[in-house]
C-alpha cells in the first residue's frame, strides 16, 4: 500500500510526521509513506495524498488505485489534465467543518454588529451607540448549501438570522428558504443583505461573484447595504469588480478569505478598505491529525469495496 505524499504550498513535514505515526498504529511499515520531493518507485505506489501536486506528477504513477485530495475543494487537482482517471476523494471531515463555521460566525457577527463602524469610532475615541437591528431581521444567503454550507446555516439559525442557501439541487431543510439552479438566484439574491459564499470553484462557478450579482442584493436592509462573505475559492470572485462594488457602495463590507491569486499582492485596495477583513485562506485551517485519520479510513473503505461519501464527482467538479 505504499502511499505517496506530495504537498506543495504548505510545509509537507507535519503531514509525513502524522501520515508515518498513524500509519504505524494501523501496522504500516513507515517506509510505506514515500515523500514525493525523494526518489521513489513510481510502479510500487498505490496511493497518493496531496495538496496541489506538481502537475503530471500523478500521471506517472500505473499502478495507483485512488487519490485523496489534502483539502475540501478540488479545483486545483483538476485543472491538471492529466490526472488519472482513478477515484479521487476529498476531505469530509468534523474539524475542519466546525472550523469553517467558527469563521462564517464571525464574520456574520463582524458585519451585523457593525464593528466596522466601531472600530472607526474607536480610533477617533468616540462614544456613540449605533441602532442595532435583530438578528431575525438580516437576512443571510449562503451560496453553496453541501456539508460547509449546511453547517454554517444551522449556527446561524440558532443565533436567529433569516436564512436561505442557494445549490444546484435544493436539500428541503427544515427552517431555512431554498432556492436551487441559476433561475432562481435573481430571486434569492434579492432578499439577501449578507452573502456568504461556501461553493466549490467549477466551470459553472468561476467568476459568478461579479458586478451584476452584487447589483442584485438586497437594497434598503437593515446593515444599510449588502456584505459579501466569501470563504470558497478566489476564482468564484471578480476581484476589481468586488474594489468597484465597495467603492462605489454596491457592497457596503467584505470578508475574504480566499483570492485567485494567493498571497493577495501587498498593492490591492482591499488590504485598506476600512469595512473589508481580509484573512490568509486560514478559514479551515485543520490539524492533520483528523484528516489523515480520516484517510485511512476511506482507504479502509475502499479496499473493503465500498464508496465512500467523500468522492468525488468528476462531472461536476466538485
Ligand atoms: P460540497 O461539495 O459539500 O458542497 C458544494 C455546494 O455547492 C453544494 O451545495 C452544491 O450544490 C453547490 N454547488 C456546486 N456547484 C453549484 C452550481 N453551479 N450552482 C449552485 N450550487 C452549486 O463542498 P463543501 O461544502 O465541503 O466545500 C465547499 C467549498 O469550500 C470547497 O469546494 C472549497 O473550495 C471551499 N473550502 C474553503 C476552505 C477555506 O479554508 N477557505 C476550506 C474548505 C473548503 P448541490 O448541493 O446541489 O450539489
Ligand atoms: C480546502 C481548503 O479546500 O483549505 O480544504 O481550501
Amino acid at each position: 500500500m505504499p502511499l505517496l505524499v506530495a504537498i506543495n504550498g504548505w510545509r509537507p513535514e507535519p503531514w509525513l510526521e502524522c501520515f508515518r505515526r498513524l500509519g504505524a498504529a494501523r501496522g504500516l511499515p513507515g517506509d510505506e509513506i514515500v515523500d514525493a520531493r525523494q526518489r521513489f518507485d513510481p510502479e510500487a505506489v498505490t496511493y497518493a495524498a496531496v495538496w496541489q501536486p506538481a502537475a503530471g506528477l500523478l500521471a506517472r504513477l500505473p499502478n495507483l488505485r485512488a487519490i485523496f485530495n489534502l483539502g475540501a475543494g478540488v479545483d486545483a487537482l483538476l485543472a491538471d489534465r492529466t490526472l488519472p482517471d482513478v477515484p479521487l476523494f476529498r476531505i469530509i471531515d468534523e474539524d475542519l467543518t466546525r472550523r469553517m463555521t467558527e469563521w462564517i460566525t464571525l464574520q456574520v457577527l463582524y458585519h451585523a454588529r457593525q464593528m466596522p463602524a466601531y472600530r472607526r469610532q474607536q480610533a477617533a475615541r468616540l462614544w456613540r451607540p449605533l441602532d442595532q437591528a435583530a438578528a431575525k431581521d438580516i437576512r443571510i444567503g449562503i451560496m453553496g448549501m453541501g456539508v460547509l454550507g449546511k453547517d454554517a446555516a444551522g449556527m446561524l439559525a440558532r443565533l436567529g438570522f433569516a436564512l436561505a442557501g442557494w445549490s444546484r439541487s435544493g436539500h428541503g431543510l427544515a427552517g431555512i428558504e431554498e432556492f436551487s439552479g441559476r433561475d432562481a438566484l435573481p430571486a434569492f439574491l434579492a432578499r439577501t443583505d449578507i452573502l456568504v459564499v461556501l461553493l466549490p470553484l467549477t466551470q459553472d462557478t468561476h467568476a459568478i461573484l461579479d458586478r451584476n450579482l452584487f447589483a442584485q442584493l438586497a437594497r434598503g436592509g437593515p446593515l444599510g447595504g449588502p456584505v459579501l462573505i466569501n470563504a470558497g475559492r478566489g476564482g468564484l470572485q471578480v476581484e476589481d469588480d468586488v474594489v468597484q462594488a465597495l467603492g462605489d457602495g454596491t457592497l457596503i463590507g467584505a470578508s475574504l478569505d480566499v483570492f485567485a491569486a494567493e498571497p493577495l499582492a501587498p498593492s490591492s485596495p482591499l488590504w485598506t478598505h476600512p469595512g473589508v477583513v481580509i484573512t490568509p485562506h486560514v478559514a479551515a485551517d485543520s490539524a492533520p491529525e483528523a484528516l489523515v485519520s480520516g484517510i485511512f479510513r476511506t482507504i479502509a473503505a475502499v479496499e473493503r469495496g465500498e464508496n465512500p461519501p467523500n468522492r468525488v464527482d468528476r462531472r461536476t467538479g466538485y
